[in-house]
């Protein structure tokens, strides 16, 4: 077991900080994997250069994200270990919030961590979840089995997809078997992020509340109006966006050639 450091309030990395205790607290629960620490040091690289904050194109997607999955006939929320880690409130807020079950689905696959997620976000308010043990009975062709595993009742007939942190290749799957996916990523460039229909490049801990906000704002909005949301949305040209900020960002840092203040006495040591 690892010890939980005290990590002070005034850190300026304290947020971030907080998020790795997470992951590593979940890591000896087995409900994330080891590679998903790996995963998550990639996310925090690329949310430097995001300025840590969420951007113009993450509330553009977040909202056309809400109007999907409000106006999803079968709306499912694919949960994984690093998502029951960082955000296990958030994804069950989401889930109430848009009527949409949550299933777990793996893509370093044990019964143990299947079990354990399950445990968690039941823990954390979840009525019922999905895709655990013989639960995930079906498979849907196009992947090996094991990674293809899925619920009837979920996944398996599912017309909208919320997932966050996923694999390349499950994604471009999903989209493959016609569903309709939306992934939070905080890598514009990966396959993820390229294959879904919106992709929030933001943090998954930032990203949850804003998209349950707009779920919420949008709740009493007519089909037609939310279709109008959706149809405009250009996921390619957010994607853009979100690269070219990026870009901007870099520059103008480059410019300055400064990027944190740094004390010049004292012994502290930030990551
Ligand atoms: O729990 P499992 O077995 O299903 O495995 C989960 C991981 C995350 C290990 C698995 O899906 C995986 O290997 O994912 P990848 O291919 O490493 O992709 C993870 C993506 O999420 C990368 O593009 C990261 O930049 C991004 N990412 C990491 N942390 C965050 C993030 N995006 C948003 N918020 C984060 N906190």
């Amino acid at each position: 077991m690892s010890m939980k450091p005290e990590i002070p309030v005034s850190h300026p990395r304290r947020a971030s900080l907080e998020l790795r205790e997470k992951l590593v607290h979940a890591l000896d629960k087995n409900v994330a994997a080891k590679a998903g620490l790996i995963a998550h040091g990639r996310g925090e690289a690329f949310d430097y250069l995001l300025g840590e904050a969420t951007s113009p194109p993450a509330v553009r997607a977040a909202e056309a994200a809400a109007a999907l999955l409000l106006s999803a006939q079968k709306p499912v929320i694919s949960v994984n270990g690093n998502v029951a880690a960082l955000c296990p409130d958030e994804i069950v807020a989401l889930s109430r919030a848009v009527s949409a079950p949550l299933e777990v689905n793996l893509f370093y696959h044990r019964s143990e961590r299947e079990q354990a997620i399950a445990e968690e976000l039941l823990a954390h308010g979840a009525d019922r979840v999905l895709g655990v043990g013989d639960a995930a009975s079906a498979t849907v062709p196009g992947l090996e089995s094991a990674r293809t595993r899925v619920d009837p009742e979920g996944l398996y007939g599912a017309d909208v997809v919320f997932l966050a942190l996923e694999d390349g290749d499950r994604t471009e799957w999903l989209v493959k078997t016609g569903k309709k996916v939306i992934a939070v990523d905080l890598n514009p460039f990966s396959r993820t992020a390229q294959f879904a229909h919106v992709t929030i490049v933001d943090n998954l801990s930032r990203a949850l509340p804003l998209i349950i906000a707009r779920t919420k704002a949008l709740a009493n909005r007519e089909a037609s109006s939310l279709s109008k949301v959706v149809k405009s949305y250009d996921n390619k040209k957010v994607l853009g966006e979100a690269i070219r900020l990026m870009y901007r960002r870099l520059k103008r840092l480059a410019r300055q050639g400064v990027f944190v203040e740094v004390p010049h006495t004292g012994d502290a040591q930030h990551n």
